[in-house]
């Protein structure tokens, strides 16, 4: 038969559009009391709905996306959830050990949801389709959640949407979060303010500096994984392991007072992740009695608050006319070395305070 309009791209693409739309706008009539509840029942549409609209790139959607947040922390369920940060070079392994590792918890009784963080680039179709099938037994299971990151034009920057998308996982009972830092750079220390544990995957090989292994990133590992400990790379990884232990003991101890423990496993072949996940719930019991799990928790907030505070300041001074200009002259002038950026920075709040 031959192919008939209504069933061409075209056609198919314009009806999803309209779906959405329609979708879109029950979703703007649900009150938002009535939406987290179906986020605690662990509607997986319902949750996606929400992460759609508090990743998205119109203002319009931000009083919707804060009632439904505020209405999701009155209703109290994310409790008991453990955020898990994984990081490392692009290449070695994050969404293949990720695929394991999530399965590893499900089999343990946990559910999980994993999210990226990817300030670098717009995500194109392709890398999302990527990481899916990199995960793709998690991503079919009833107990995952698997969300690519968003668009780096999200509104607010795609740190504030990926932590209030952690929010929404926990309201819809994922126990287990597992946030990867995608591409370069960057999104490292963002990943880290999110999250309770911050894992290092290394790989043998690949070159001190590339890895953070000199301070910076290592320093803010909670636990370090060389991963591809499989085949030929088996021995490798385990050199790697004893070096990376050696160079941490000349780092200054981390302030949860726990000594940074090196793990070998493979993502590939799901080895050592055990060991790994057991570490992780060892930490989990330790911090929690000893306070540093509340405390670091309480520390994010309280950043968070300060950060967006500051954020919106600026944006709401930039968008004053008289403001926007010299703002624009100044960044100019700081650029070019011409004022130091502390006067400039006096002279722009000033200005801010004589306007008003
Ligand atoms: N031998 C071996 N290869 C692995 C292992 N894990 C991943 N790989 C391979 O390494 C490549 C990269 O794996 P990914 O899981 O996409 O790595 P990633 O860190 O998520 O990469 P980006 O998302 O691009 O930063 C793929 O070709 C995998 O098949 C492992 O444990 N052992
Ligand atoms: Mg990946």
């Amino acid at each position: 038969m031959p192919q008939t309009s209504a069933n061409s791209p075209k056609r198919d693409a314009a009806r999803n559009r309209a779906a959405d739309r329609i979708r879109r706008a029950a979703a703007q009539r649900q009150s938002p009391d009535d939406w987290a509840n179906e986020l605690f029942e662990g509607d997986r549409d319902a949750l996606s709905r929400a992460i759609t609209l508090v990743e998205s790139r119109s203002l319009a959607d931000r009083p919707a996306a804060e009632a439904l947040l505020e209405a999701v922390i009155r209703g109290d369920r994310n409790g008991d959830a453990v955020r898990v940060g994984i990081t490392g070079i692009p290449g070695v392994g994050k969404s293949t050990f990720i695929e394991e590792f999530g399965l590893s918890l499900i089999r343990g009784g946990h559910r999980v949801a994993v999210l990226a963080v990817d300030p670098s680039s717009q995500r194109s179709r392709g890398s999302l389709l990527g990481d899916k099938t990199r995960m793709e037994h998690l991503v079919r299971n009833p107990q995952a959640f698997v969300r690519p990151s968003p668009a780096a034009d999200a509104l607010g920057g795609v740190n504030r949407a990926t932590s209030e998308a952690i929010l929404l996982c926990e309201a819809a009972g994922y126990d287990r979060i597992l946030v990867e830092t995608v591409g370069v750079g960057q999104s490292e220390t963002a990943v880290r303010e999110m999250t309770d544990i911050f894992l290092l995957l290394l790989i043998s090989g690949a070159g001190d500096d590339l890895q953070g292994i000199k301070r910076g990133i290592m320093e803010m590992a909670d636990a370090v994984v060389v991963n591809k400990a499989d085949g030929p790379g088996a021995d490798a990884a385990r050199r790697t392991a004893q070096e990376c232990a050696s160079a941490l003991h000349l780092l200054p101890p981390a302030p949860h007072g726990s000594p940074i423990e090196v793990f070998t496993a493979s993502g590939l072949e799901g080895r050592g992740l055990d060991a790994v996940i057991a570490h992780l719930d060892q930490l989990e019991q330790t911090w929690k009695e000893s306070g540093w799990w509340q405390r670091q928790r309480t520390e994010q907030r309280l950043e968070r608050f300060e950060r967006q505070v500051r954020e919106r300041l600026l944006e709401r001074a930039v968008q004053h006319t008289a403001l926007k200009a010299l703002w624009e002259r100044l960044q100019s002038q700081v650029a070019h070395g011409q004022i130091s950026p502390y006067s400039a920075a006096s002279f722009f709040v000033n200005n801010v305070d004589s306007s008003k």
